[in-house]
């Protein structure tokens, strides 16, 4: 997959870009980044990139024409069809879905503002899709960018190895995950749930479905809300909460 990123810190995104699991995805050819900076795009001498707000206010707005020329020379470098994407607190929540999505693209084009904003008629012209983090004030859209490319690359074929891969299908599907442990056994008094030293692999297997049915009932109600429990799922959960009484 190919991600052309468009924003005025390419050294921040070329930095993200080195590191874990995107850094080694890059390194074997299964991604490539790439950043344009709309400074370089600027036709001025002074490179422009900002201008003040219509209708006035405190802050700046980042201009068209060096977005859109941008633009432009991303989708040149990538083949035809490739969504524009802006990372923008107006957009729509990311959820895994949309990562599978566009895990499926040959590649993107990443718009990552700073300021206030970019004019609304770049946006018109321009982006397929707005994409939110959250309900949160960033200062900019690099980091939003640089966290979709990270969940998307992790679902490219041959990124993760099998152990990490193994754990994105099955049960735990759009479930919390189960509480881990390792050495000590004991620590300021408190153990290790003994389920986990029994050796029993089948009993641990079902321990750890329940812990992550259970804690995603618990703490995202809505996450449990969207599934259809299977019948193991549905006594599973019903165990955890006569285990845990009040917890719901
Ligand atoms: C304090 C400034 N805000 C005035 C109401 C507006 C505002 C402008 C620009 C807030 C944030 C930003 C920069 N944010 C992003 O580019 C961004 C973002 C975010 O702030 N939160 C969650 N997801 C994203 S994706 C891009």
């Amino acid at each position: 997959m190919q991600v052309q990123i468009v924003s005025l810190f390419p050294e921040m995104v070329r930095t993200v870009a080195e590191y874990g699991v995107v850094g080694r995805a890059s390194k074997r050819g299964l991604l490539s980044v790439n950043c344009v900076n709309p400074r370089d795009h600027a036709p001025d001498a002074h490179r422009t990139v900002d201008d003040r707000p219509y209708g006035g206010g405190p802050g700046m707005v980042m201009k068209y024409a060096p977005l859109a020329e941008s633009i432009q020379a991303a989708q040149a470098l990538l083949p035809e069809n490739c969504p524009v994407i802006c990372l923008s607190p107006q957009g729509k929540v990311f959820d895994q879905a949309m990562a599978k999505r566009y895990a499926a693209m040959p590649g993107l084009v990443l718009v990552a503002g700073r300021y206030e904003g970019i004019d609304e008629r770049l946006i018109e012209s321009y982006v397929d899709e707005e994409v939110s983090l959250g309900d949160f004030v960033l200062s900019g859209g690099e980091i939003a960018a640089m966290a979709l490319v990270d969940a998307v690359v992790r679902l490219l074929p041959g990124v993760l190895g099998d152990a990490e891969s193994a754990q994105q299908d099955s049960f735990m599907e759009g479930l919390l995950d189960c509480p881990h442990y390792t050495r000590p056994e004991l620590i300021d008094g408190r153990q290790v749930p003994e389920v986990l030293l029994s050796g029993d692999h089948a009993r641990i297997a079902a321990w750890r479905k329940k812990e992550a049915l259970g804690r995603t009932y618990v703490r995202r109600r809505d996450l449990v809300d969207r599934l259809n429990l299977s019948e193991e799922q549905r006594r599973l959960l019903d165990e955890y909460l006569r285990e845990h009484p009040g917890s719901d």
